[in-house]
Parts: C-alpha cells; structure tokens; sequence
C-alpha cells in the first residue's frame, strides 16, 4: 500500500478504465448467464443500505423486517406465505444450508444425498462440505430425473432427496410430485433448487404454459432454492432460501450470545442487508404482473429463435423454459460464433446452449440470427 492515497478522481479512471474491459449484459452479446442487468430501482436504492448488517439484526430492525417480508412474499409465490428463510449470497449458499439442515435433522452416521445427474455442481460442493455422498439419479430422454430410479436408490443412509425445476444446462423441470411421495414415505427432507425456475415457472402457468408443480403445494416439499439474483432482476449476491416449518431451523442454530440477536442460522455472520431490501422493493414494485410480463417477454424471444434455429436445420432440443439447447458437432457453431463476438455455453455432452436472460431481446436474436445464417451458409 502507499503511504499517500491519490485524489478520488484518479481512482474513479482508474476503475472506470478496468470496467471497460468487461462485457456487459446491456452489450447484448452475453447468452450464457443466467443473470442479468439488475433493475434501475435496485441501483436507485442500495446505497441506502450500504451500512446495514443482518448478521446483527437487533441494529438494524426496519432491515431485518424487510428481509422477513421479502421472504413471506416470495413463500407466496411458492405457494407458501407462512414459508421462513433468508436472502442469502446465491444458490449455492441456500443449497449448503438446505442440506446443512437435512443432514443435521436425520444425523445419519453415513449420510448420502440423492441428487439428479443435472444438478448444479453447487449441490457436489455443499455434499462435499458436509460429509455427505452425493449419490447421483440418472435421468430421463427429457433430461428430468428418473423418479424411479430415484426410489431405488433411497437406503437407510439416505437423509435428502433434489429436485431440480428449472435444470441449470435445459431448464428441465423434475417430477417434485413423484419425488414428494418418495419424501414422505421414506420420511426425508425433500429440496428443491428452484434457483433459475422460481422466477420462471409461476409465471409460465400464468401465461398458459405447460408447467410442473414444484412448490410448497406439493406436500414432500420441505424447502426451496430461489434466486432472485437470475430471473428476478435483483442484483448479484441474491439467493433465498425458504423452509416449510420455522422448526427446521433449530437443526442448524448456532448461539451468537454476544449479538444483538443469541443465535444465529445463517452460514455468513456479518451479511449485507442491501440484497434483502432491494429484492423486497423489487417483489413490491414489479408485482405477478411485471414478473410474468418479464418471463413472456423472455419466452416469446425463445421460442422465436426455436422456430428460427429449426428452419436453419439445427437440432434444437424443445425447451422447458427460457433455455435453448442445440447440437454442435465438434463445438463448431459455437466457436464461429464466439470468433463474431458471442458468448454460449456448452452443456456436459457438448451442446451449444442460450440463456434467454431478460437482456437478450428481439433485436438481439434477429443479430444471432443474421451471423448464424452466415456461419451455416
Ligand atoms: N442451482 C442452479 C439450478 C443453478 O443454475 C445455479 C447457478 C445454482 C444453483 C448456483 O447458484 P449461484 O451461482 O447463484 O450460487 N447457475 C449458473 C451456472 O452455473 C450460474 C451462472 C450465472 C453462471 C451467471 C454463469 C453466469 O455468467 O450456469
């Protein structure tokens, strides 16, 4: 460090000049993330919570508060508004604690978790943390799991089972409902890791879409990934987790007796209250209405480069949600794109795959469009 500091101004070109070799979601060449440009009430508003500390939450009362009401409403819109929780740093901090949970609640001496093969790897990290085997479910032609295979898996070690609604590579959504009786009559915690699909999926229904169930109306579920830092236009970090019982917590409570508050259920002490309250100024502000208008805005841009992508004859997988996926032999299409300024991901088997993240528009799927004409000739 130098022992004098330089004038702001200097430090502000210095930042701006690094920024500058960052892609941008607003340049609408990003179509691997899932996340996006969070909404301008976000940017207008988190300064106001710069200061604020969850991890003592008796400082910061009206804070605390809203982090509770955010996660009411987003219980609602998981079919549960009696739902607790946190908004925490993203989806793997929520899958960690929701595991956390179920390993303490069964104290198994060999834990395993049975997880689908299309889980997020946050799922073999949190397994991996806490002592626990990830036994992984192969899945169906659809790419959702195979819920039989699932039961037979099911052994006297086993002490939680995934779902996954909205899969990470396709957005393929699991049978929760076969998987909640496999839950209930085994006796086991049931997760969900609804981290991209709990912004997609009540709003697919709403707009007449085919959609599974995979919320607390489903009665085996026994909590819920949800991140509103990907489909709900929050600001990264911004992950929630929601519990059905408030008793869950007592698994994983941990005495904090010099706080404000003697215990704490969280994995970070000192935490941001800026997520927590912007994503509740958020939920108030956009309303079912301004969230479903965002998901079919992002549906119809989807099936548009469908329909597009098939005519070009590529082999497009048919999507469950905001997520495209197609063949590439030999990654070739993908890397011709990435040469004219795009960025995909590819899936495990090699696919090409798109986001349609709010950012991604018409005007940009017509451009992908134009260059993918070129490319396939
Ligand atoms: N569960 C699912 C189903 C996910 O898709 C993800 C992340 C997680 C959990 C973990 O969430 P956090 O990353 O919030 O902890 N899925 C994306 C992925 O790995 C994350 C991502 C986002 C990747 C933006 C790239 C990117 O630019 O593909």
């Amino acid at each position: 460090m130098d022992e004098d500091g330089i004038p702001e101004n200097e430090v502000i070109k210095e930042l701006e000049a690094r920024r500058k070799k960052d892609l941008t979601y607003s340049g609408g060449r990003i179509l691997s993330s899932m996340c996006s440009s969070p909404h301008p009430l976000v940017k207008k508003l988190y300064p106001m919570f710069l200061e604020t500390n969850l991890g003592d939450p008796g400082l910061f009362k009206g804070t605390r508060e809203l982090e509770a009401e955010a996660v009411r409403i987003i219980g609602s819109l998981m079919g549960h508004s009696g739902a607790r929780g946190f908004i925490l740093s993203g989806g793997t901090e929520a899958n960690l604690t929701a595991l956390w949970i179920a390993r303490n609640r069964m104290r198994r001496p060999y834990p395993e978790v049975i997880v689908p093969e299309s889980a997020h790897f946050s799922l073999d990290k949190a397994a991996d943390l806490l002592g626990i085997k990830a036994v992984k479910a192969p899945l169906l032609p659809d790419h959702s799991v195979d819920s039989e295979k699932v039961a037979e898996l099911v052994t006297e070690n086993t002490v939680a089972l995934v779902g996954i609604a909205g899969s990470t590579e396709y957005g393929a959504v699991d049978d929760i409902e076969a998987l909640s009786e496999i839950a209930l009559e085994a006796g086991l915690h049931l997760h969900v890791d609804a981290a991209f699909g709990g912004f997609v999926l009540p709003f697919l229904r709403d707009l007449g879409y085919d959609s599974r169930p995979f919320d607390f109306s489903v009665p085996g579920v026994s909590s819920i990934t949800v991140d509103p830092h990907k489909m709900g236009l929050a600001a990264i970090p911004a992950g929630a987790l929601l519990l059905r019982e408030s008793a869950m917590l007592r698994a994983i409570e941990t005495p904090s007796p010099y706080l404000t508050e003697r215990k704490q259920h969280t994995i970070t002490g000192t935490r941001s209250g800026a997520p927590a309250s912007t994503v509740y100024a958020l939920l108030r502000h956009m309303g079912r209405r301004g969230y479903r208008r965002n998901v079919e805005r992002c549906m119809m841009v989807t099936l548009h480069m469908y329909n597009e992508l098939r005519s070009m004859g590529l082999r497009v997988e048919k999507p469950w949600m905001n997520v495209l996926v197609f063949k590439d032999e030999g990654g070739k299409v993908r890397k011709a794109l990435m040469e004219k300024g795009w960025v995909l991901s590819r899936t495990r088997k090699g696919e090409a795959r798109i986001v349609v993240m709010p950012h991604v528009t018409r005007d940009t799927a017509q451009a992908l469009i134009k260059d993918l004409r070129d490319i396939l000739g």
